[in-house]
């Protein structure tokens, strides 16, 4: 019997987390920690109070929401994903498999199944590295995949450290209390928008993610004289942004020449010292994202850019450093959650297609202690971290179907 959601109350739902932003709509900004955020986490948890679901939140505001299985002391099944939103992004990246996981679960308390093992919706506290540089620092905490001195070493662009945020945000408790006890969980399934265009362009209406493409993260900085635009004559010049546009293009060809589609490296942050029209960069920040499902390759396009470095540092006589801010394992889904997940879009008659994930989600290092797969739905042409980010309400709801069914079946 097919567990029947409701979509009108999960839409309504997406609408109303959407409004809980600091940019007006149909942008979302929802900074963690930020007072839209902790809006949004206390309206979410209200939703699941509501219902009866058992909700806990952890020292750095992962919130956990339950429902009980008849075996409670199972390894549990697990489904989430993140509200949390870059500045000026959309309203479907991360919510849809937070609140399709609360529909989820209400629909299949609602239907009257008794499941075995428990089921457990977790919002990560975030998954976009807005605030410290780092993306999916609650899952990585959860699962050991970053050392508690992060309370500490984690600072946002005013020098707030995560210790300071999360506790004036209400999160107290020790950092070592977050990381989950072995076992926790038999499974892993996430929710996602593609953030790609395949699903729409083939007109499949679920992607069944077989692997999640690895993350990198460079800080590189650029140091060299600056001066006064008019005086200093060009060939004295040590000009850091000149420098860092080599840079730049550098990263781009290195992507370029794996001669690999798999293969991405983007420059998306850019900080000029002194910042002045008339005054010579003495100092660039950039901050680079280099992702492959290939490890080896990825890893490859990363001793590049370090080469590219030294020669431009000794050509132009600046001084170059790079901090390699993350450089993540990729992951892969478990052949037996595909299968679950396959037979359950087949019974309700919904075409699949197995494909790659090119953004990382936190089904990345829940993998490290768990089985994982991730269920995609279309978004409207591939489109995604810009306020034109759509997706339907049919594939929506769709996706829910499925992840109730896949949860179900995982549960018994
Ligand atoms: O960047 C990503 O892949 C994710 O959307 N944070
Ligand atoms: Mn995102
Ligand atoms: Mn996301």
């Amino acid at each position: 019997m097919a567990i029947q959601i409701n979509s009108d109350r999960l839409l309504r739902e997406l609408e109303i987390l959407a409004a809980f932003s600091d940019v007006p709509p149909p942008a979302v900004t929802r900074v963690v920690y930020s007072d839209a955020d902790m809006n949004a986490r206390a309206w979410f948890v209200d939703q699941c109070k509501a219902v009866g679901l058992r909700v806990r939140a952890d020292a750095i505001g992962n919130i956990f929401v339950r429902l009980q299985g008849t075996a409670p002391d199972l390894p549990a099944i697990a489904t989430g994903s993140h509200i949390d939103a870059i500045p000026f992004a959309g309203k479907y990246d991360g919510t849809v498999g937070v609140l399709g996981g609360l529909e989820a679960l209400r629909a299949i308390r609602e239907s009257g199944l008794r499941v075995r093992r428990s089921i457990e919706l977790i919002i990560f506290t975030a998954e976009e590295p807005t605030r410290f540089g780092i993306g999916c620092f609650g899952s990585r905490l959860l699962t050991g995949a970053l050392p508690v001195s992060a309370d500490e070493s984690l600072r946002d662009s005013e020098g707030r450290s995560l210790f300071e945020l999360r506790t004036s945000a209400g999160y107290q408790g020790t950092i070592e209390s977050v990381l989950l006890p072995n076992n926790s969980y038999a499974g892993f399934v996430e929710l996602h928008i593609e953030q790609g265009p395949l699903l729409e362009q083939e007109q499949i209406p679920i992607g069944i993610v077989t692997d999640i493409a690895a993350p990198a993260g460079l800080r590189i900085s650029v140091e060299g004289e600056g001066g006064h635009a008019g005086a200093v004559l060009m060939p004295y010049r040590k000009d850091a942004l000149c420098a860092a546009a080599e840079i730049v293009l550098a990263i781009e060809r290195s992507a370029l020449t794996t001669e690999e589609i798999d293969t991405c490296a983007t420059v998306g942050k850019c900080e000029i010292f002194p910042g002045a029209v008339n005054s010579i960069p003495s100092k660039v920040l950039l901050e680079a994202d280099v992702r492959d499902i290939n490890e080896n390759r990825r890893n490859h396009v990363l001793s590049e850019i370090r080469r590219a470095c030294s020669e431009v540092a000794a050509a132009r006589g600046v001084s170059i450093s790079l901090e390699t801010v993350n450089a993540d394992a990729p992951a892969k889904s478990s052949p037996q959650i595909i299968k679950t997940v396959a037979d359950a879009a087949h019974e309700l008659g919904l075409h699949y297609k197995k494909m790659v994930s090119r953004a990382y989600h936190d089904s990345l290092f829940m993998s490290q202690i768990t089985e994982i797969c991730m269920i995609f739905i279309p978004c409207k042409g591939g489109v995604s971290h810009r306020p034109d980010e759509f997706a339907s309400a049919h594939d929506i709801a769709n996706g829910t179907r499925v992840l109730a069914e896949t949860l179900m079946r995982l549960a018994q």
